[in-house]
């Protein structure tokens, strides 16, 4: 039986680059070592009674659950032990933290959405981590400046999926690969890599409760969904609403409103890391027609944007209608 690892997937994946130093690998293995961990609680979340609100809300004002403050201090713990990361920034926090300067052997940034969807957790839907890995420029003092690199910049992100099964999906811009976790043996295995994103698929996956404040080209477009006999599937949750939309086609949108004007989903450690993936899988991602989510250069950590994402041909679709 071939089982591939994670962790000798990576080592294989930096055996090509001549001149690594394993510092990366050591980063995506802390990130793995949360994913389980941040899984194990996930599981057992209604026998230890940690579901429900914190009492506290974030920089959004947004109510935090007890899980989001648990997962965020365990992604810390384990990015903070590893001597290469600098510069740290969660959703959850207001501020990024320097943890170390360039000078002290920093040489990577992670942006993080600890666990994305959570307010689905008391009612058992699927939730996820979402990272973005970026290179430290040891030559900016500032956190902030540091962190607000185009998408484009990213050198690897990913996403765990707590759902079924936990899955963890990685692109450090070589194509997508999927692994999942085997409880049986505590490792994530790989179970597909070179994930394609299938270039058509009948599926919108949308908010619909928001149409009646959705500018009119997006309204145009799910008139003509429906016409077009499209189905419609929303969790509510990003990192199942996009994990489905990889493996099965459609569209993901998350357009402007008018509670959020410049859309409600965070660019740094919500889209572009989707944005990222969906493009190494041969998709489409967009904040408008003609404006790659990659692209955006961020001028604050939390911001927003609208998201536009899926199959090459959907996404297509779409835009004719935005036009
Ligand atoms: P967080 O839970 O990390 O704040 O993420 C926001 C989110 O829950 C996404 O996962 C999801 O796609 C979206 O908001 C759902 O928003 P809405 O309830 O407005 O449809």
């Amino acid at each position: 039986m071939n089982i591939t690892s994670l962790q000798s997937h990576i080592l294989q994946e930096e055996a090509r680059h001549k001149n690594a130093t394993g510092d990366f690998t050591w980063i995506l293995s802390a990130i793995s070592l949360a994913a389980k961990a941040i899984a194990a609680q996930v599981r057992r979340a209604r026998i230890e009674d940690v579901l429900g609100d914190h009492g506290g809300s974030n920089v959004h004002g947004e109510t935090q659950q007890k899980l989001d403050v648990i997962a965020n201090h365990i992604l810390m713990t384990c990015l903070g032990s590893r001597p290469t990361v600098a510069v740290v920034a969660s959703e959850e926090d207001e501020e990024p933290s320097i943890l170390r300067r360039g000078s002290e052997g920093g040489k990577y940034c992670v942006v993080f959405d600890p666990l994305d969807g959570s307010s689905n957790l008391d009612v058992c839907v699927s939730v996820g981590t979402i990272f973005s890995i970026l290179k430290n420029d040891a030559s900016i003092p500032g956190a902030v400046e540091t962190l607000c690199q185009s998408g484009a910049c990213q050198v690897a992100a990913g996403y765990i999926l707590y759902g079924s099964s936990t899955v963890f999906v990685l692109t450090t811009g070589r194509g997508v690969d999927m692994f999942v976790l085997d409880p049986s043996i505590g490792s994530f295995v790989l179970v597909k890599s070179g994930v394609c994103i299938p270039p058509t698929g009948k599926t919108y996956s949308v908010n619909e409760a928001n149409r009646p404040t959705f500018p009119t080209g997006f309204q145009r477009y799910l008139d003509w969904a429906h016409g077009e006999g499209y189905s419609s599937r929303y969790i509510g949750s990003m990192v199942g609403d996009v994990h489905r939309t990889l493996l099965k086609g459609g569209v993901f949108l998350y357009p402007p409103t008018r509670k959020a004007p410049k859309g409600k989903l965070r660019l740094m450690y919500e889209a572009n890391p989707m944005a990222f993936l969906v493009e190494q899988a041969g998709g489409k991602a967009l904040a408008a027609p003609g404006e790659r989510i990659l692209d955006i250069k961020p001028d604050a950590i939390h911001q927003r944007t609208c998201v536009l994402l899926g199959g090459a041909d959907e996404v297509d679709q779409v835009v004719v209608h935005l036009g």
